[in-house]
């Protein structure tokens, strides 16, 4: 039995690749691990069958036999440190490379998400509009940290990684917002990254819910 993955069947972002099934996905594709999706309603993500998958009610998940994860990035650390491909092979540069899967997510995701929940959510707020530059230039300062780290190399550790998998994703995130395109570097490693055969196969695949009228509600 392949591994089960779960997803929204209805994603607010109509399947381009943002909610964070992409990252299993896309770190299933890498690693040529054939899996199957259990597309989710809203009602169905709050229900007991999946509340015994995930705690928080989310997705995703991944189910392999008795193994039942959630947290995309332990999903992702999962596979890698199953299959090769996603992780340095050398013990110093696999160390690096799990560090930066923790930066991702632990440090440059959150002030990217505090943005998308402020644009999202709080726009009637009195303060909405004073609270934007302030949340934007947090994130100018980790993006300019990350663009330093990268310099002109392709991946954050030797070749590409977990880390660069999780990195791209959250980076992704800012699409639309002008603030990649003031760093070259990291709006190129984005595009190398969405460039990768994987990814555009997991993306192609998350799309499809939508496309093939699945992912009506
Ligand atoms: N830390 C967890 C992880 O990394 O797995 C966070 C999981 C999470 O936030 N899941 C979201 C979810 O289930 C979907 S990915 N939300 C429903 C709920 O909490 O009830 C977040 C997401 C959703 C939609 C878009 N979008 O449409 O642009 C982007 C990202």
């Amino acid at each position: 039995m392949p591994p089960i993955i779960t997803a929204f069947a209805s994603s607010p972002d109509r399947g381009r690749g943002l909610a964070r099934d992409m990252r299993v996905r896309w770190a299933l594709e890498e690693v040529g691990q054939p899996y199957e999706v259990r597309l989710l309603s809203f009602r169905e993500m709050k229900e007991a069958p999946h509340l015994a998958r995930h705690p928080f009610g989310q997705i995703p998940t991944y189910e392999d036999g008795d193994l039942v994860l959630f947290e995309s990035g332990a999903i992702v650390l999962h596979i890698a440190e199953r299959h090769a491909g996603l992780l340095p092979a050398g013990q110093t540069a696999r160390a690096r490379a799990i560090a930066w899967m923790f930066a991702a997510l632990g440090t440059v995701e959150p002030p990217i998400l505090d943005l998308s929940t402020a644009r999202l959510l709080e726009r009637d707020k009195p303060w909405a509009e004073a609270r934007l530059p302030i949340l934007m230039d947090r994130i100018r300062v980790r993006l300019g940290e990350l663009s330093k780290a990268l310099g002109g190399r392709d991946w954050l550790v030797d070749g590409f990684s977990a880390a660069d998998l999780l990195m791209v994703h959250a980076l992704r995130r800012l699409e639309g917002s002008g603030l990649l395109d003031e760093y070259p570097n990291l709006s190129a490693y984005v595009a190398r990254g969405q460039a990768r055969p994987a990814y555009k196969r997991a993306f192609d695949a998350q799309l499809a819910v939508f496309t093939d009228g699945a992912g009506a509600d």
